[in-house]
């Protein structure tokens, strides 16, 4: 079956590695085909390499506070260049200090972001959320891909 492609990366000038390595390990062990950026990546290089991979979604990772500003503008930007049924995750520490998650995540949802996530949320749980928004958006034309490559031998009577 085709692994749907994910793109990684920590957005802006924020350098914290050590989070991004771990989604790395957990969504392609969850049988994704993820494409990692990592740290300090533009708007630009994660739509470029969505355009490049044909990716199903981008997962994008603020760390150092500044997250509300490095990501202004993504969804426009997907639209603008053509990624229109992305889908955008956004978690870590987005916003500086301490404020209610719930003011956090309406913040993001009004960027364009799909699903708005704390640093503490259980991963695996997050993948699953991610088969079903695929499902949902690329329902038909995931199943198109599953069934266009099919692997399974075929029994050749005569030749064989
Ligand atoms: C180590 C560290 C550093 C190291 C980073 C080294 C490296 N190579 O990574 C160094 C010393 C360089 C550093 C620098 C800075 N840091 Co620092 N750092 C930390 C620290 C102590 C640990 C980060 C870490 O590795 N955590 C472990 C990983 C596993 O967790 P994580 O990064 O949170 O990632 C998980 C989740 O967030 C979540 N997640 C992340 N992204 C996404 C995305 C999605 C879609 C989903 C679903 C989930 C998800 O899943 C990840 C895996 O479990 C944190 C404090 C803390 N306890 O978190 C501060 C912290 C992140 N740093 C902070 C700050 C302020 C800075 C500096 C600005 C300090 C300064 N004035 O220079 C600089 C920024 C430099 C830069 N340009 O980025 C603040 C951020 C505050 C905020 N957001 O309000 C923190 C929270 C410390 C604090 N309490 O003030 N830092």
């Amino acid at each position: 079956m085709k692994k749907d492609t994910i793109i990684l990366g920590v957005i802006g000038s924020d350098c914290h590695s050590v989070g991004n390595k771990i989604l790395e390990l957990v969504f392609s062990s969850e049988g994704f085909h993820v494409v990692n950026l990592g740290v300090m990546v533009s708007q630009q290089e994660f739509v470029n390499a969505a355009i490049e991979t044909n990716a199903k979604a981008i997962l994008v990772s603020s760390l150092y506070g500044h997250g509300e500003i490095d990501c202004q503008g993504f969804r426009d930007l997907c639209i603008e260049k053509g990624l229109d049924q992305i889908i955008l995750y956004v978690g870590g520490n987005l916003v500086v200090g301490k404020k209610p998650f719930s003011v956090v995540e309406e913040k993001f949802k009004k960027m364009g972001f799909d699903r708005v996530f704390p640093p503490d949320v259980d991963l695996k749980k997050v993948a699953e959320l991610l088969r079903q928004d695929i499902k949902e958006k690329f329902g038909q034309e995931a199943a198109a891909e599953e069934k266009q490559p099919d692997a399974s031998p075929k029994k050749h009577s005569a030749a064989n």
